[in-house]
Order: structure tokens, then sequence, then C-alpha cells
């Protein structure tokens, strides 16, 4: 990754992979896992859910990246997974430890103009200061001329508008973007959940064989949550396992026509997720995930979803040859 644009004025359970969880978030960066951020407790009722509050910290990592962080040294790349239930409110406090002016922005919540983080409606942050943006969400229902209003479960992401660009294009490409999570009541909950950003030619600004490895034990309910930024399309792939294209990636029912899929072609601020069982008909082994634009992942675009026995044996071997790189004749 460059500088370009970085330095421009002008301009985040349990469930979580490797951190800690906000009820409504957090993962951990560079490894791409996700960790849930601990939030504050609720503090009265928003849109039908509850009203929380959360502090995110917008830094420059050792590396020269820039993340979102929980706390203050924190900051990680993905930024950590924020979680929601519809109706639920988030108050988010967003500390800008960068030296320059930057936001948060986030898609497919409700929210007003003063929390949309660009220059356009001055809701940037400048260096040193801070500033709350404030999300919403609602579950689906009727309108009042008869039609129906979708809810805004899915599976969302958050990002920098005004780093290298009044579009942000420094600040995503440094790192400072984020996945965010809607549930609907009554959704199935994962065991653990892992975050891939396709960023550019990265994998969460890391390519192999520095890439996240996600590690599940055989039989556990995993969610993936793919987000992609930068100027290229992408097509994730996993190995051996399968999603249904729907909101949650599980079939609803034996009526559920939904496509069954293995891979799905991702373009720039595009986001996804799906639940699988590690392993399912499958079984335990370093199963590779990847960008399946050939190119892609011969230039790193790819990882592996370390699926292991209960006693944390995994057939096969150690995972390590991943990368495209170091095998003769590539
Ligand atoms: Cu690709």
């Amino acid at each position: 990754m460059t500088d370009s644009g970085a330095g421009t004025r002008r301009l985040f359970s349990r469930r979580s992979f490797a951190t800690k969880t906000v009820a409504a978030a957090v993962v951990p960066a560079v490894l791409g896992s996700t960790a849930a951020a601990p939030m504050d407790k609720p503090t009265a009722k928003g849109n039908g859910g509850e009203v929380r509050n959360l502090t995110l910290y917008m830094e420059k990592l050792p590396n020269g990246d820039m993340g979102y962080g929980l706390d203050p040294g924190q900051a990680t790349v993905p930024g950590p997974l924020i979680e929601l239930t519809e109706g639920d409110t988030m108050n988010i406090e967003v500390v800008n430890n960068l030296d320059v002016a930057a936001s948060l922005h986030v898609h497919g919540l409700d929210y007003d103009v003063a929390s949309d983080g660009t220059k356009m409606n001055d809701s940037v942050i400048q260096p040193g200061e801070r500033r709350t943006y404030v999300w919403r969400t609602h579950a689906p229902g009727k309108r009042h001329d008869g039609t129906w209003e979708a809810g805004s479960a899915g599976y969302w992401h958050y990002h920098d508008h005004n780093v290298g660009t009044e579009h942000g294009t420094g600040g995503i490409r440094k790192g400072l973007y984020g996945p965010v999570v809607v549930r609907r009541k009554g959704d199935v909950l994962p065991a653990k959940q892992f975050t891939v950003v396709f960023n550019d030619m990265t994998i969460n600004n890391k390519v192999a064989p520095d890439t996240p490895t996600f590690k599940a034990v055989r039989g556990e309910r995993v969610e993936f949550i793919v987000v992609t930024h930068g100027d290229f399309f992408h097509t994730f792939h996993v190995h051996g396992h399968r999603w249904v294209d729907n909101r949650t990636g599980i079939l609803e029912g034996p009526q559920d026509v939904s496509r069954v899929i293995d891979t799905k072609t991702t373009g720039p601020a595009d986001s996804f997720g799906f639940q699988v069982i590690a392993g399912e008909r499958v079984g335990a082994g370093h199963w590779m995930y990847h960008c399946h634009v050939q190119s892609h992942s011969d230039m790193g675009m790819s990882g592996v979803f370390m699926v292991t026995e209960a006693d944390g044996t995994v057939p096969g071997g150690m995972a390590g040859s991943h990368d495209m790189h170091d095998m003769p004749g590539m």
C-alpha cells in the first residue's frame, strides 16, 4: 500500500473471532478476526430496540496503516465488528487521533445527514477532536401506502469518507473500514465470525502468507462477513463449503429456492455475509478461501479457513502452502 492521498488535508459477543464483542461488537483487525465490541449497557429504548453507546478511536498503526479501535492503541484493520438488532440505535463517539481530518460513514443503516461523515454535510472530525455519529435501524413493516418497507437487517460496513479525497479514498486504502451486522429478531447466531475485506489487491490490507487464518472446530457454526473496497472487482470463494445467496446465507425452509453458491462476485462497497457449519460433509482441514480471479489469488489474495477436529488436530498437516508465491513455476 502506498501513502497516496493519506496525508492530504483537503480533504466495531461472544462471537467475535479474536477480540471482544460489542453487542454491537468487534474484531481483531490485522488478523481479520472479528471481535465484538463491548458496549455500554443499553440506556434507553430506541426504535423498538436498545440504545447503545460506543467509542471508536481512529489511529495510525505502526506499519503506516490507519484503523478504528475500541480503545486507544487498539486500532485494527478491519475495525471492530459492530452488531445490532433491528430497532437498535447506536451512538458512536469517534475520537480522531490521526493527524488528518477523518470520519465515520456507514452503509445500510438509518442516519441523519449530521452523521453522514462527509465534508459535504460538515460531519468530518478534525485531528484531536471527537464527534458522535448516530446510527438507527428498523424492522420491516408496511408503509402508509401499503407497500412493504425492508428492514435494516443485513451485512453492512463502515469506512472513512474524508482522508485523501472527499470520498475517503486514502483512508479506505489505509484500512479505515470495518464490518456491521444487523440481525433480525430470531436470526440464528454464529459461534464465530470472520471478516474478509477485499481492499484493492489485499485481504484486510494483507497478502498471503500474511492474510488471516480463520480457525473453527468441525461442527461450529461460523459466519463470514465479506466487504470489498478499492478499484477492483473480485470473486469470493471458500473451499469445501457452500451457502445460500439470500440475506442470511441459510435456507429458510424446504420451499426456499434461493440459489446455493460457493463463490460470489463482489465490487467496491459491496458487502454480504453467510453462515456455514465448519467442515460439514467435508470434514476438518485447511480449507482455502480466496479471490477466484486467478491473477488476484496468485498475487496473494488467499488465506486459510482452518477447521480442526475437537482435539485440535487437522488432517493433511499444517497449513502454510497457500502462498502461491512460494510455489515453483508460479
Ligand atoms: Cu480479486
